[in-house]
């Protein structure tokens, strides 16, 4: 449809082929307004009754809301008509008739209960505010490809059907692979470590992550979007400055090409890219200020990962992005580093929004015997890994990185209250289509 014009570009004085979606239809009696609409907004089209051809009229006004429609016509100025321009209509045809029953209403006039929306997601994403979602994760992710860019590095994909798990042996979804045992990866941890001691040096992956957890919460999906990175002559703190410049970017893209859509969101007032120079606390002293918080029941002890109430105590009392440094080595996973200082603390990172976690990372384990050793600590056989083990041995560089969820990173951003509302089609205990 080459000729076709978009409604946000219809000019008075104009002659126009329209394409889209019959939005509504207001019949005045004498007169008539069928408002269409398509990606770039609505426009008015309107029938003077005695004054248009019988059949033009019946069609524009006899078809059902939601069909897919053309409109050949004229755009007048009508400083009454929302946009301030409408088309006087001379051709009309039905592309796709919609039944006149519809599992939602897009005009957003009836609400929709979130099941209903995410089992009709096409047309809950006829919708404004929700369409901003997405052109919003779109620009979003935009900021972030380009930062990553800047800091020089290379955008890898990496399987995601895989032999071993990385993140804790219970949160694997089990397939089948030509009669083997396989499982859908829960994170390119493994991978991108392997990639720092390729000639490829620094990395970043955003693709899905897959976890069987149980959890039915607004803040997990069973698969996520991560967003990776990693860099060979990297230590945490590194890594740590990486993370917050990709965060802010995030932020910085969004409100310099998501005008409209933050507005369609009601958010454009209020929306602030997050300053620099997040704060970096350590586990200790995370621990001690939770504490004085007096939120939780029972005081935190030294080795206590931080259950919910505790992360929402500190980030209520920090009230902006921060980081948590140096947990404890025994609850993070082997292929952290610990500190040089103290084998009981670990490099392992955490950034948090005063909501919750988006990150997790640190410096890596690049020593072979070391990195065995972590292994047989976390009752995993190394013998599984040696794909990646054994590369250790070859010249593997000290590194750190770390992975950001993606739509925990949009919910934060757009203060939405399910991280389900961040993703198209998602997955979670009850959902598998669509
Ligand atoms: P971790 O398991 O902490 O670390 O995951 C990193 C980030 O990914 C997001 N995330 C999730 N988001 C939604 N639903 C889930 N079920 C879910 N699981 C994780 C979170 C989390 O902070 N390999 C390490 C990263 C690294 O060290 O580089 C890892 O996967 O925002």
């Amino acid at each position: 449809m080459e000729s076709r014009t978009y409604t946000a570009e219809a000019t008075p004085g104009d002659r126009v082929t329209l394409a889209g979606w019959v939005h509504e239809i207001r019949d005045l009696g004498g007169i008539a307004f069928l408002i269409l609409r398509d990606t770039t907004g609505k426009i008015q089209i309107k029938f003077e009754k005695d004054a248009m051809d019988d059949e033009l009229v019946e069609t524009g006004l006899n078809v059902h809301r939601e069909s897919v429609i053309t409109v050949t016509g004229d755009v007048e100025e009508e400083d009454r008509a929302p946009t301030g321009v409408e088309v006087i209509p001379d051709e009309i045809d039905v592309l796709a008739e919609a039944d006149p029953e519809l599992p939602l209403d897009p005009s957003g006039k009836v609400d929709a209960e979130l099941p209903t929306r995410l089992d009709n997601r096409t047309l809950d994403l006829r919708k404004e505010e929700v369409k901003a979602i997405f052109e919003i994760r779109s620009g979003m992710l935009r900021g972030v490809r380009e930062q990553f860019r800047s800091l020089g590095c290379t955008e890898i994909n990496t399987p995601k059907i895989v032999a071993t798990g990385t993140e804790g042996g219970t949160e694997l979804f089990p397939v089948t692979y030509f009669g083997r045992e396989a499982f859908m990866n829960q994170s390119p941890q493994l991978f991108k470590q392997l990639m720092v001691g390729s000639g490829l040096e620094r990395v970043f992956e955003i693709g899905p992550i897959f976890r069987a957890e149980e959890h039915n919460t607004p803040r997990h999906l069973n698969e996520a979007t991560s967003i990776d990175f990693e860099s060979a002559f990297f230590d945490a703190s590194d890594a740590m400055d990486a993370c917050e410049r990709i965060v802010i970017a995030a932020y910085e893209s969004v409100a310099d090409n998501c005008e409209e859509q933050l507005d369609a969101l009601g958010l454009a007032d209020e929306f602030e890219v997050p300053e620099a120079g997040f704060p970096r606390l350590s586990y200790e002293e995370a621990i001690e200020r939770i504490n004085a918080t007096g939120e939780l029941d029972e005081q935190l002890v030294w080795g206590d990962d931080l259950p919910t109430e505790a992360e929402r105590a500190l980030g209520n009392d920090v009230g902006e992005h921060y980081f948590i440094t140096e947990w404890p080595s025994e609850i993070k996973p082997f292929y952290i580093k610990d500190t040089d200082h103290d084998t009981e603390l670990s490099t392992g990172f955490d950034l948090m929004h005063p909501r919750l976690e988006l990150v997790s990372g640190g410096q890596r384990e690049h020593r072979h015997e070391h990195l065995i050793a972590g292994f047989e600590q976390q009752g995993l056989e190394p013998e599984a890994f040696e794909y990646y083990t054994k590369m250790f041995r070859y010249g593997m560089p000290p590194h750190a990185g770390w992975g950001l969820g993606g739509e925990r990173l949009l919910m934060t951003m757009l203060g939405l209250e399910n991280i389900r509302e961040a993703v198209l089609f998602p997955r979670d205990r009850q959902r598998l289509s669509p």
